[in-house]
């Protein structure tokens, strides 16, 4: 810890309304709240800039109706603290959005978090000065700060996507995005709507709009699977098993590619039973649970391709009108290639006579005008427009932000082919300025919470070693970092699902082989892979002395 920094706190407290501190953290969701925590716990002066004007990140901006996680509560939350897991209490098995911003807000006032918070403050610019080993960080009101180290917690869907539709500025209309809904309550009863995006939010809040809507229009360019909703409540019973199970489940979480702890053990799932049998077990269970029925088989392709023939057969069954049924069929992906779409009643939804699915596969929106959509030559006359179109994913928030490193080098310029990282989380020539969640690590192909604890534990661990060491300040070594950048480009090229990936929309893609911004190797090896750099004295990361 900074000397000048120690006697600050000692006599004053944490160093609020200072203008250096040891940490400054960009972003206050899941990431930048368990950083905050673990900073102040050791001591640390930090500082937590939020652009919103509540704390929650992705789950404070994603209200849109229907918006719920994929992986289960018990999972899906932080295991820091034992007295948090024992004490929170989740209604359902797999939360809505309203639930889990409550507990963020919950975890925020049981550890007095929100005084080193500043709400409505957007990062604008980081400068490093290498002379001093320190950072400024500007907002957009021109507050000026200075810190040591800087810990990107921005998340990964975090920065909204229009599409580059003609015309959109013209709509006379409300215009409403997944990504950032508004607080008030939003009223479709009696309106025409359109949902533009069938992706994990599209696919979720269709049905909810479709409830209230006069008349609802779904443009579909790509179909998803889309797996039943789990919306089971917690019990008793379920909850006392995971509460009295927890440290074993968590550390089996970290050793799957998933970061989730499946019960493979489960007596419904006999070893003799066909795979329509378990298919049916696992349809009717929901979630991502599904794939506990197939234990680990969905790496071979003939189980994808059984899987996909049992969907495309739900869906046939489920929608009465055969043509919109077969519109609706994924065609160009096999399931287990993507993360599926997880979402209550979603085919039964196109049952209803409100709702009229555009399926522009084979065409594309020809404009926005003042009343609707213009899609070959017809107009959609609507009263709202959703976009469910997805974020710029992993990279936007970062790139939003001027960040400039060593010999005031940008990052914007240094990732404008690809972004490289050194495990997702530090970058050549930007010291000391540590990501969490970042890209080249496996963001979205695992449980994103032991992926941020773990990520959080890593640059505690670091920045406790800097300062014990007299070390000023490190960052990735060019080698070092290509050398990550060319595993994770192999991993993904050996994956079997790489090759039916298709480069469009990242953000709802898995792998992208041509500029994988994923590592695909699973969590697990990712750890371990992170552990051993500790382990070796930070190999393949440039420590610079601190001179007498
Ligand atoms: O965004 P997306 P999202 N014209 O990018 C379509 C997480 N998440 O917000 O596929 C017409 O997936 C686009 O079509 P196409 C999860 O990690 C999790 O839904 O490019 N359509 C696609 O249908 C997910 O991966 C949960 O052909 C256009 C849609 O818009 C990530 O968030 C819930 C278009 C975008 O889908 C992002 O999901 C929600 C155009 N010009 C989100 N441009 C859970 O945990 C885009 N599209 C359950």
């Amino acid at each position: 810890m900074d000397k000048a920094m120690n006697m600050q706190q000692n006599t004053n407290g944490v160093t609020r309304g200072s203008d250096a501190f040891d940490v400054v953290i960009v972003g206050s969701g899941f990431a930048g709240l368990f950083m905050l925590h673990e900073l102040r716990k050791r001591g640390y002066s930090t500082k937590v800039y939020e652009a919103a004007d509540e704390i929650g990140g992705t789950w404070n901006l994603n209200r849109y109706p229907g918006a719920r996680c994929d992986i289960e509560s018990m999972q899906y939350s932080y295991s820091f603290s034992d007295e948090l897991q024992q004490d929170w209490h989740w209604s359902e098995r797999f939360a809505r959005q309203p639930e889990i911003l409550r507990y963020l807000n919950h975890v925020a006032d049981k550890f007095d978090l929100n005084k080193d918070i500043q709400l409505n403050a957007r990062v604008t610019s980081m400068v490093y000065n290498e002379n001093q080993s320190k950072w400024t960080i500007t907002t957009d009101h021109n507050n000026r700060v200075s810190a040591k180290y800087c810990v990107m917690a921005t998340g990964c869907l975090s920065v909204a996507r229009d599409p580059k539709i003609a015309g959109l500025d013209q709509f006379k209309g409300n215009v409403y995005r997944t990504t950032n809904w508004p607080k008030n309550d939003v009223s479709f009863i009696g309106r025409r709507v359109a949902v533009i995006g069938t992706g994990a939010s599209g696919v979720q809040c269709i049905p909810m709009i479709a409830k209230q809507a006069a008349h609802l229009y779904v443009i579909q360019r790509t179909p998803n699977f889309v797996i039943p909703t789990d919306t089971k409540p917690v019990d008793a019973e379920y909850e006392k098993d995971w509460k009295s199970n927890y440290n074993q489940r968590r550390s089996q979480m970290l050793q799957s590619p998933g970061g989730i702890f499946y019960d493979y053990d489960d007596d419904a799932l006999r070893v003799n039973m066909t795979d329509r049998e378990r298919f049916e077990i696992a349809w009717q269970r929901g979630g991502l649970s599904f794939f506990t029925a197939f234990k680990g088989r969905l790496t071979d392709n003939t189980i994808k391709q059984t899987i996909t023939c049992l969907i495309h057969e739900k869906i046939r069954e489920i929608v009465r009108d055969p043509v919109l049924a077969a519109a609706l069929l994924p065609y160009d992906h096999l399931f287990g290639t993507k993360r599926p779409c997880v979402a209550g009643e979603y085919y039964d939804t196109f049952n209803l006579k409100n709702v009229t699915l555009v399926d522009i596969r084979h065409t594309t929106i020809d404009k926005i005008t003042a009343k609707g959509i213009l899609i070959d030559n017809k107009l959609y006359e609507i009263d709202d427009l959703v976009l469910a179109t997805g974020f710029d994913a992993v990279i936007g928030s970062l790139l939003n932000i001027d960040i400039q490193g060593r010999s005031k080098q940008t990052l914007r310029e240094k990732w404008s082919i690809r972004p490289r990282t050194l495990l997702g989380i530090m970058i050549a020539d930007f010291p000391n300025l540590f990501t969490i969640t970042g890209p080249g690590s496996p963001i979205n192909l695992s449980n994103m919470i032991p992926h941020i604890e773990e990520n959080v534990k890593w640059i505690i661990k670091c920045i406790d070693y800097l300062n014990t060491h007299n070390i000023d300040s490190i960052e990735a070594k060019i080698d070092g970092q290509n050398a990550w950048m060319d595993h994770v480009d192999l991993v993904a090229s050996q994956l079997s699902y790489s090759a039916d990936s298709f480069a469009g929309n990242d953000s709802n893609i898995l792998i992208k082989p041509s500029s994988c911004m994923r590592y695909a190797g699973g969590l697990h090896n990712y750890l371990n892979m992170c552990e051993k750099v500790t382990a070796n004295g930070y190999e393949k990361f440039f420590l610079l002395k601190r001179s007498k």
